[in-house]
């Protein structure tokens, strides 16, 4: 009987054993109303990133309020799954930010994505200035394989000196650059954000002017 009851619960543990890996392997879902992303930055204002076609814009710690603050608005994202528990090593592939009428011209969809996959506590954040033009007023989404977080949108705008979005800085943005200065405030052209578009504006055009998203 002794030698049995020995056998059985090795059985038992073979068992809890095949069932532990076979759930390891189950592909458990984030959840979108548990999962969260927020800004450093907490106050009231739309903070403003100008992000270039070659990605040397500025970080998302060297964002600006309307008014021409210094404001951080790095993004962390807290991935949870179902009990709310943390999602380790989730892959950055499959989390991006973007505004939900998507008019914001990334260079390409690896500039969308946060810095790493998913660490230990579920954690992965948006640091570097992504590689892309045109402008967008905010707010932003972050999305996990195609589903929007529940929560409200992340209250950043962008823009950039390739106003118009075509993966380069040229005379067409010049054009309209020009246009704003002389005629009416336009935030797209506000690319040192402060409010008013005068010529600390034109100083990235003329940085910037010929780089492109190669
Ligand atoms: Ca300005």
């Amino acid at each position: 009987m002794h030698a049995h009851a020995k056998w059985k619960s090795l059985f038992i543990g073979v068992l809890v054993l095949i069932s532990a890996t076979a759930h390891g392997e189950i592909w458990e879902l984030p959840d979108m109303d548990l999962s969260t992303a927020e800004m450093a930055y907490q106050g009231p204002e739309t903070l403003t990133l100008m992000i270039t076609p070659d990605g040397t814009g500025g970080y998302f710690t060297t964002a600006r309020t309307p008014s021409g603050m210094i404001a951080d608005a790095t993004i962390t994202l807290h991935l949870r799954d179902v009990v709310g528990d943390p999602m380790a090593f989730f892959p950055r592939e499959d989390i991006w930010i973007q505004s939900e009428d998507r008019d914001i011209a990334f260079c390409g969809i690896f500039d969308l994505w946060p810095e790493t996959d998913t660490d230990w506590d579920g954690m992965t954040y948006w640091l570097q200035g992504p590689r892309g033009g045109g402008f967008h007023e905010g707010p932003i989404v972050v999305y996990v394989i195609f589903d929007a977080l529940s929560q409200a949108p992340l209250a950043l705008s962008f823009n950039s000196p390739d106003i118009s979005g075509n993966g380069y800085v040229s005379l067409g943005d010049v054009a309209i650059f020009a246009g704003d200065f002389f005629g009416a405030y336009h935030f797209r052209s506000d690319l040192h954000r402060d409010g008013v578009i005068n010529l600390s504006d034109v100083t990235p055009l003329a940085v910037w002017m010929g780089r492109g998203c190669e």
